[in-house]
Order: structure tokens, then sequence, then C-alpha cells
């Protein structure tokens, strides 16, 4: 059995090289030369564990090839290609899916299965992917060839692992088309595969993404009003999930990452009568802004205030351990402070530049004079930091405001506000 996956981005090529790692010949294919020659050289910016060594391996063995163009001859073809949100309408951008749908219609031969791993819109895959494929290759779908929606739902910073034992939805236009994505999946899954129909496995995606982002909201406003109540929302979140039947999620300076900030909107786009999903992702949204009132106000109560204060950022990338900036909190924290007159410094111990900034590397460099530092990502790196010396490197009457509860309740010397802790 030979494969081709199109797109060696974040997910694809991972998916490429576990399903080399198990023996089969893979071809990964990529509009981006750039992109194939980083492979090539090992190069690559995906900082996953285990990735490098196991691309050398297969690389070295033969199992993967990559290159720049489209070839016939595998019996699965996996579209693994980004679909990003058109922001000015909060839509679906299906340009790269039917790009690379055209291309692997051109190769299609009978017999083949295409699997479409890309998040869509319920209903994408048969009525956007199918035509084009059938169009392209002058084949007959669920007649010559196969068609199934499997998305990737990993978690970045375990993504090799997860690759291989979460469990998988399969969607397929027809039972026949299922059944054969579930035979190739076995061969290198071990999570148990799910079986069902096209627009359900698409929907449940997008579902599984929306209650996180649902909750994550939630979390966000209650920490707002534990604020208001002088109450811990940490202890009390902790507290409510001991019920057996509560989950709780955990509040932050807002949602980053490039699957939380768009999913949701894909599930609503044909649904203009949405409350909570819409009402939860301009919660989200606010909270870089929430996290800024803090400051302001906590610099104000020292007798300062934001503009032309130092402040510094602790973390740029979008969540804890990973070097990912997309959608970042603490990228909106440093442009709304920008536009209030602040001078701002980010540190980031992984990410190297986002948006053309350049992390500073240098913890107490980039604290030295601050008038307050904002705690935005949970780094691993901040939960042990040595604040007695960061407080003698910062200004006067320090101020630190902890969005991710990395800080213990109080700091000798240092006026410390926590997102969700009133006061
Ligand atoms: N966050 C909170 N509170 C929480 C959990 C998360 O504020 O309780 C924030 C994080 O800080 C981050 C954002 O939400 O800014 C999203 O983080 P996340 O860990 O919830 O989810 P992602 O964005 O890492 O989601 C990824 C996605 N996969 C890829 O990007 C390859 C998604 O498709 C997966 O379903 C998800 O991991 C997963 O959990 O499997």
């Amino acid at each position: 059995m030979k494969i081709t996956v199109v797109g060696m981005g974040y997910i694809g090529l991972p998916t490429a090289v576990t399903i080399a790692s198990a023996g089969l010949p893979v071809y990964g294919y990529d509009i981006q030369e750039e992109r194939i020659n980083d492979i090539l050289n090992g190069k690559i910016k995906i900082v996953e564990e285990g990735l490098n060594e196991k691309l050398a391996e297969v690389l070295g063995r033969g199992l993967l090839r990559v290159g720049t163009k489209l070839e016939n001859g595998s019996d699965v073809y996996l579209i693994v290609v980004s679909t990003s949100l058109q922001e000015e309408r909060n839509e679906i951008d299906l340009n790269a899916l039917r790009n690379a749908s055209e291309k692997v219609g051109k190769v299609l031969e009978k017999g083949n299965l295409v699997i479409v791993e890309s998040t869509v819109v319920p209903g994408t895959t048969e009525n956007v992917v199918r035509p084009i494929l059938e169009k392209t290759s002058g084949l007959v779908c669920s007649r010559d060839f196969y068609l199934v929606f499997s998305p990737e739902r990993v978690l970045p910073g375990n993504l090799m692992y997860e690759l291989v034992h979460n469990d998988r939805i399969i969607g397929g236009v027809c039972p026949r088309s299922a059944e054969m994505a579930r035979d190739f999946y076995a061969k290198f899954v071990k999570g148990r595969l799910h079986l069902t129909n096209v627009r359900t496995a698409e929907m449940a995606k997008l579902m599984e993404n929306t209650y996180r982002t649902v909750n994550i909201a939630l979390a966000n406003e209650l920490a707002l009003i534990a604020e208001k109540y002088g109450v811990n929302v940490y202890e009390a979140i902790r507290l409510a999930n001991t019920h057996p039947r509560v989950h709780l999620h955990q509040p932050g300076p807002g949602v980053g990452g490039y699957c939380l900030t768009k999913d949701p909107w894909f599930l609503i786009q044909n649904f203009k009568h949405s409350r909570i999903i819409k009402d939860a992702m301009e919660i989200n949204a606010w909270m870089p802004e929430h996290v800024v009132e803090l400051a302001e106000e906590a610099l104000v109560k020292v007798g300062k205030t934001l503009k032309n204060a130092k402040v510094c950022i602790l973390g740029l990338a979008y969540k804890g351990n990973v070097s990912d900036a997309r959608e970042s909190p603490g990228y909106e924290i440093y442009l709304k402070l920008r536009k209030k007159g602040a001078e701002v410094t980010i540190h980031d111990p992984f990410v190297l530049e986002y948006m053309g900034y350049y992390p500073v590397r240098d913890l107490y460099e980039a604290v030295r004079n601050a008038d307050a530092v904002i705690i935005a990502t949970e780094h691993n790196f901040y939960r042990t930091l040595d604040w007695e010396r960061i407080k003698t490197l910062m200004n006067s009457e320090p101020v630190v405001i902890d969005t991710r509860n990395l800080t213990p309740d109080a700091i000798e010397g240092i006026h410390l506000r926590k997102l969700g802790v009133g006061k």
C-alpha cells in the first residue's frame, strides 16, 4: 500500500512520518519548496518530541520521500492542508483545500481512497471536495474511488504520541469508503476507530473544539465573577471539579492557537442564530483587554500610569511549553499596552519570532527596570522564578499580573494581582 500526504505542515508532516515509521512507503507533497528543503535538510520548524529523530530515520530508510510534484501510483491520498478563517466574515477559507483536491484529482486512479483530514464546515467533503475530485479525474466517487473525512485531534506538544494512541473518527461518503479508511488507519493507529457518515464526522470534530472554547469562556466569566466576590477562582474550580460530573476548565488571558480560535466559527457560519458559541468567542477575545485593565489598576494604585510605564510580558506562545504563537493572547496584550503608551518587552523561552517580533531570551534583561510584569503563558519555566532577584531588577513598587495562576498567593515586596482572584 503506497500513501501520499498532501500538505507537509504541523499535522501533515508528523502524520507522514508516523505512517512511514509503520513501514508504509509515503510520499509527502507540498507546494512550498522551502518547506520541502527544510525537511530534506532536517531544519523543520515544528518542535514535537520524537519528530526529528523519526523523520531522519524514515528519510534515511527511503520510507518517506518528499517533493513539490504530486505523483500518481498511491493507493491512499491524505489531504492535510490548512483551512483558515476569513477574519472579516468569520467564515472558512477553502482555497488550499480546493487546490489540493484539484491536484489529487489529476493523479487519482481507480480503487484509490482519498481522506480529508483538514477541519471543515459540515457538508464540505461531499459538496466541495467530491465534485472537484470527480471533475478533474473523470472518475465516480463510491464507484471508482472512495472518500472519507477523518479529523486530526492531537494536542500540540504531545503530537507524535497522540497521532498513534488517540481514537479516530472516520466519516465515509459511503460505508465502503469508511471501511477502506478503517483498514488503512488500523495499520498505524492504536486508538479505537469509530466509523460514521461523513457529515457527522465533520460536525463531531468542530464540536470537540467548540466544547473546549465554550468551557474556557465559562471559566473566564467565573474568573471575573470571583474577582468581584473576593474569591480565588482556581480554588473554587478545584473544589467544584471534585463533583463527579463537573469538569470546569481553567481561566486565562484569552484563547490562542490555530484551532480553538476558528473551529467554533466554522460550526456557526451557516447558523446565524448562535448565542452561546458566539458569546463564548467574544468573552475569550475580550480577556486580553481585561488583563490590561488589571495592569492599569495595579499601576494606578502605586501612583503610576500605563502611559510611559515599562512592562514585560512573560510568554508569547499561545500556551505553555510550545513554540507556537499563533493567535497568541500575549501578543494581543502587547498590542493593547503599546496603544496605551506603555513601553513593552516580551520574553519567551521557546518562541523565536512572531509577527516580526523577536522575544527577549534573557529573563533578567527582560524584567530590568520594568514597572510591571505580566505572566501570559504557562511555560513551566515561569513556575519557579526567582522573584527576589526579579524584584531587585524591577523599578520601585513592582507590579506583577499573573494570568495563569503560576505564583504563590503573595510575594513579599511585590504588588501581585492574579486573574480570577479577588481582593
Ligand atoms: N486554554 C485556557 N484554559 C483551558 C485550556 C486552554 O485558557 O482550560 C487556552 C490555552 O492557553 C490556549 C487555548 O486555550 O491559548 C487553546 O489551547 P488548547 O490546549 O485548549 O487547545 P489547542 O489549541 O492546543 O488545540 C489543539 C488542536 N490541535 C492542533 O492544533 C493540532 C485541536 O484540534 C485539538 O482538538 C486540541 O489540541 C486537543 O485538545 O486535542
